[in-house]
């Protein structure tokens, strides 16, 4: 079966309520083809509110969440909030997260769990560094953090991850990764997943692009047999290019 094309848009800790607002306005009356799944993920402080005036066929995600359930954990969203609230998505290992943040492929595999566990859809990000790209370690590298994953979730568990991967030195810097740089390494994980998981969820799980993708080199992308959609940051938050890049697909 065919992979439904996928588009999220990923506004990190960026917009205000009305600059979410005009987006989610232009989303709503733009005509989405049908066979283009939206998630839009704004800060968790917006959340509700997005969830709430955006149409019912564009999904919530939040840009992270925590393992544990409701607790002592100052700072943190549990899943229980997320699906209590009608937000389906999470995305999860985020290069912000894994750099910044110092989060371990196995703390985003034990949060990648959880999050199935109670019923979200999870956009698990992987992605290598200039250096370690340049050291030609970029399938080891991302191979590794999605290892983690494999080695804590079931094979059913698949059908509810989508894959983006971010080259951490594309990403937010307007360098985006050669078509054929992207196409590599999205059919060399595949092939990774059919061997590591199973030839059935490879072929049906969805591998997403994200680093500086906007309206123009979308559609380049896009024509690639594993490239399955994107993860939008920067121009999602353009109301015109979040449209166009959801629209024109
Ligand atoms: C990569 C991407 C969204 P941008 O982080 O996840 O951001 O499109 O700004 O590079």
């Amino acid at each position: 079966m065919a992979r439904k094309f996928f588009v999220g848009g990923n506004f990190k800790a960026n917009g205000s309520l009305k600059a979410i607002q005009t987006i989610v306005e232009n989303l709503n009356g733009a005509k989405l083809d049908p066979n283009v799944e939206v998630v839009i993920s704004p800060p968790s402080l917006f959340l509700l509110t997005t969830a709430e005036k955006v149409d019912s066929k564009i999904k919530v995600a939040a840009q992270n969440v925590f393992d544990k359930p409701d607790g002592a954990w100052t700072g943190e969203l549990t899943v229980k909030m997320l699906t209590e609230h009608g937000i389906e998505w999470v995305i999860l290992g985020h290069s912000e997260r894994r750099t910044i943040f110092k989060e371990s492929s196995e703390f985003v595999a034990d949060k990648t769990k959880a999050a199935l566990d109670s019923g979200l859809n999870v956009i698990l990000c992987i992605g290598e560094t200039l250096e370690e790209r340049e050291a030609g370690k970029t399938i080891d590298v991302c191979c590794g953090q999605l290892k983690a994953v494999v080695d804590k979730i079931s094979t059913a568990d698949w059908s509810k991850v989508v894959i983006a991967y971010e080259p951490v030195w594309a990403i937010g810097t307007g360098k985006v990764a050669t078509t054929e740089q992207a196409q590599e390494a999205h059919g060399s994980l595949r092939e990774w997943l059919a061997k590591s998981v199973s030839p059935e969820v490879a072929q049906a799980t969805r591998i997403l692009y994200g680093g500086s993708v906007n309206e123009k080199n979308c559609k380049d992308l896009a024509t690639q047999p594993d490239i399955d959609g994107f993860l939008v940051g920067g121009a999602s938050l353009k109301p015109a290019s979040s449209v166009t890049i959801t629209v024109g697909m």
